[in-house]
């Protein structure tokens, strides 16, 4: 069996090492332009000429849990794309979202510039039922940042293109009760995957629909957001801020006034990183699975984008 890397800057070698150290009889390489044929491949935003040059590859493992670099390109019918599900990803998911849903609800930016200026000062404490947090996205990291949530006694919300049912969350589906599950929340965190029907799905319409003095947490993709409506909706006062982990342009450009909003918290794409040793371990096991004639979790259907 041999098995391909081909990475977007990001160095393959030690995934070459590691996938080669837990499957010795396989034969694992770093793809260049021109390598021999491969039957497998591991990849993250692969270029076109790799899917072009390399046509008898049975399956594509994606190292991450996002699929849509790799739905953007032209594939062969029937390959087998397959992401990677949860491999540590859901826990730092969760830590990241209950992290900035705290930060926000208990206002720990505002004592944090207080105590800069040496001001010992108390604010009245808030209401948790006000702060009803909706969960948009209810795959394996959306369900865990619910359950995550859950924890802390906020309501949570929580929104699929099909119906779900996860305890104590009240659950919308579909884009007919978009509408419902927006006005029924307070902090929305955006986990849907990118996909023709999602892109620009956060923009004044929607998010204007959430309640007065609403929050936004985006960990998906920057294509979701329409960033000149997210920042009129805060200087116009209905939002009241938004923390930001992904963009259109990633790195976010310097002079991007996402960079210098006083409520507007950016950080870089560093949510829910890939372990290596996890997820290597496992795109192994899948790949010995597929051998036993075994299904596996984490196909992607190409016709729903995720
Ligand atoms: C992913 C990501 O898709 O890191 O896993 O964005």
């Amino acid at each position: 069996m041999n098995i391909t890397v081909c990475f977007d800057k990001l160095d393959p070698a030690p995934w070459v090492q590691g996938v080669q150290a837990a499957l010795p009889q396989a034969r694992v390489s770093a793809w260049s332009p021109g390598a021999p044929q491969a039957d497998l491949a591991i990849v993250w935003a692969p270029p076109q000429q790799f899917i072009d040059e390399q046509p008898g590859l049975q399956a594509l493992f994606n190292i991450g849990a996002g699929v849509d670099a790799l739905l953007k390109l032209r594939l062969p019918a029937g390959l087998k794309v397959v992401r990677l599900d949860d491999a540590g990803m859901s826990v730092q998911m969760a830590e990241y979202v209950c992290h900035t849903v705290i930060r926000h609800f208990r206002e720990f930016d505002t004592y944090g510039a207080d105590t800069q200026m040496g001001k010992w000062s108390y604010r009245k404490p808030r209401s948790r039922a006000d702060f009803a947090v909706g969960v948009m996205g209810l795959g394996v990291l959306g369900e865990r940042v619910a359950k995550a949530l859950q924890v802390f006694e906020f309501p949570v919300n929580g929104y699929s293109r099909s119906p779900k049912q996860i305890a104590d969350v009240r659950s919308f589906a579909g884009p007919g009760q978009l509408g419902e599950f927006l006005q029924a929340t307070r902090v929305l965190v955006n986990l849907m995957p990118l996909t023709p029907e999602t892109e620009d799905i956060l923009n004044r319409a929607t998010l204007s629909q959430l309640q007065r003095g609403g929050y936004l947490i985006n960990v998906a993709r920057g294509r979701h957001l329409v960033e000149e409506d997210l920042i009129a909706l805060i200087d116009e006062g209905h939002l009241a801020g938004a923390t930001l982990d992904v963009f259109r342009t990633e790195p976010l450009p310097s002079e991007h006034p996402f960079w210098r909003h006083p409520k507007i918290t950016v950080t870089p794409h560093t949510s829910a990183r890939t372990l290596r040793e996890e997820s290597i371990a496992q795109i192994v096991g899948k790949i010995l699975a597929l051998q036993r004639g075994e299904p596996i979790r984490g196909v992607v259907d190409p016709q729903r984008g995720y």
